[in-house]
């Protein structure tokens, strides 16, 4: 983490916080996935975004004053025990020095002496109900404050959401996060393209997820969020995580499956034949999915958006659809009705960044450029669906890359994997 970046986000906060106001943030909890084993910790975004710090334990404040940013970090160094079972970690001088704070204090007893730090403020900036000790320390002080005692008069009296500010700076990536995030996008492809290389009729799902896993693992990463692995009408369950089906032959299967590096996540969806040939039928409708998406991603640039973005797709699904008979009514019936809402019935995009679907809002939005968000389309037509011929059944088809919105227009961050039927029939043969 460089330090530059660190000290341009405590800035920009303190920036968008009233005078007299004081951001106090908290580490993630630690998850537990049985009994005292843990899971692999994972740091609220909000305080990696502020700290750079990936540990449990943690308490930070944020406040300016005559033109100074402060950034106070409560942390204990690791006992002897814990060196013994978990190994060594950075010292506070170490972390002091790395990550720029103004001061470190003992996390033990933090409390106490987080007074120090935000008496004679005004507001208070926070995330409740994340670390509930510091919620209800918050909440007694505020109650005792109403009750004329001196020292505790001086506690803030207003409790703001420190969400309202962070969602707002993290919308717009810097070239550090860009970069992180292609770092991720780049293992993410060499995932995808393992897996079309590895398919074929009879092995399951989680083998062509295992595939995937190894890369991003190999290249020292983790899975953004968990691999959907769905073969044949699989693909039509749109969180589909089970992973647990055979892949048979003239099937198509539907992969989203994302790495994360250094919290950032990429997001990328595929859907190829498992057998490595596409059926007519399945062209068919890919080729709608891929025309939706590309015109999608085309329109893409500062001052549009969310919704005039997924117009341009509703309207190339909902015509591809009419074209080849599975839908039969008028174009603007069949979008007013939402009756495409039977084959294509979520959002054609997210937010992405620290969060695989990032903060910040969507109405009215207008994309910026440094703004990262997926593009993904896609037709769903369950195996159930008696309404269309059964030759288009059991087709499950999305298509999604990740769009940085440039001064100009915008970058495809995942360009280099192969979209079209016939490259992805090349990868697929290797
Ligand atoms: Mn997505």
């Amino acid at each position: 983490m460089i330090l530059s970046e660190l000290n341009n986000r405590r800035r920009a906060l303190v920036a968008e916080m009233p005078i007299n106001s004081v951001a106090i943030l908290s580490s993630a909890n630690r998850n537990y996935r049985s009994r005292d084993v843990e899971n692999p910790y994972r740091q609220d975004s909000d305080f990696l975004y502020m700290t750079g710090i990936s540990e449990p334990d943690l308490l930070n404040i944020i406040y300016g004053e005559n033109g100074k940013i402060f950034s106070i970090l409560f942390r204990d160094n690791n006992t002897e025990q814990e060196k013994i079972w978990i190994g060594e970690r950075l010292n506070n001088s170490q972390i002091l020095e790395n990550y720029g704070f103004t001061e470190i204090h003992s996390y033990e007893g933090c409390h106490k002496k987080l007074l120090d730090f935000i008496k004679n403020k005004e507001t208070i900036y926070i995330e409740t109900s994340l670390n509930k000790e510091l919620d209800k320390f918050i909440a007694n002080q505020i109650s005792n404050s109403s009750q004329n005692n001196r020292l505790n008069s001086l506690f803030p009296k207003k409790i703001a959401a420190l969400h309202s500010i962070t969602q707002k700076l993290r919308l717009v990536k810097s070239d550090y996060e860009i970069n992180l995030i292609k770092k991720a996008a780049k293992v993410s492809i060499k995932g995808h393209e393992q897996a079309m290389k590895k398919s074929k009729p009879g092995i399951y799902e989680y083998e062509l997820d295992a595939e995937i896993r190894y890369i991003f693992n190999k290249n020292n990463m983790d899975c953004a969020y968990m691999s959907i692995v769905g073969g044949g009408n699989n693909a039509c369950t749109l969180h589909y995580i089970n992973n647990n089906d055979i892949l048979k032959d003239k099937n198509l299967v539907l992969i989203d499956a994302a790495a994360e590096c250094e919290g950032y996540a990429s997001d990328i969806t595929r859907t190829f034949p498992v057998n490595g040939k596409f059926t007519e039928e399945q062209s068919k409708i890919y080729d709608i999915v891929l025309e939706a998406q590309e015109k999608a991603i085309e329109f893409v640039k500062p001052g549009v958006t969310w919704d005039q973005v997924h117009e341009i797709t509703i309207k190339i699904i909902v015509s591809g659809l009419i074209r080849l008979e599975i839908l039969s009514r008028d174009i603007d019936e069949i979008i007013d009705s939402e009756l495409y809402k039977d084959f294509f019935m979520h959002k054609t995009g997210h937010w992405l960044g620290l969060d695989v679907h990032d903060v910040g809002t969507y109405e009215n939005k207008l994309f910026e450029p440094g703004m990262v968000i997926t593009v993904e389309p896609g037709i769903y037509i369950d195996s159930s669906n008696k309404n269309v011929l059964e030759k288009w059944r059991g087709i499950g088809i999305r298509i999604e890359d990740d769009v940085l919105i440039t001064k100009n227009g915008n970058e495809v961050l995942t360009k280099d994997l192969v979209k079209k039927r016939n490259e992805i029939e090349t990868v697929c043969s290797h």
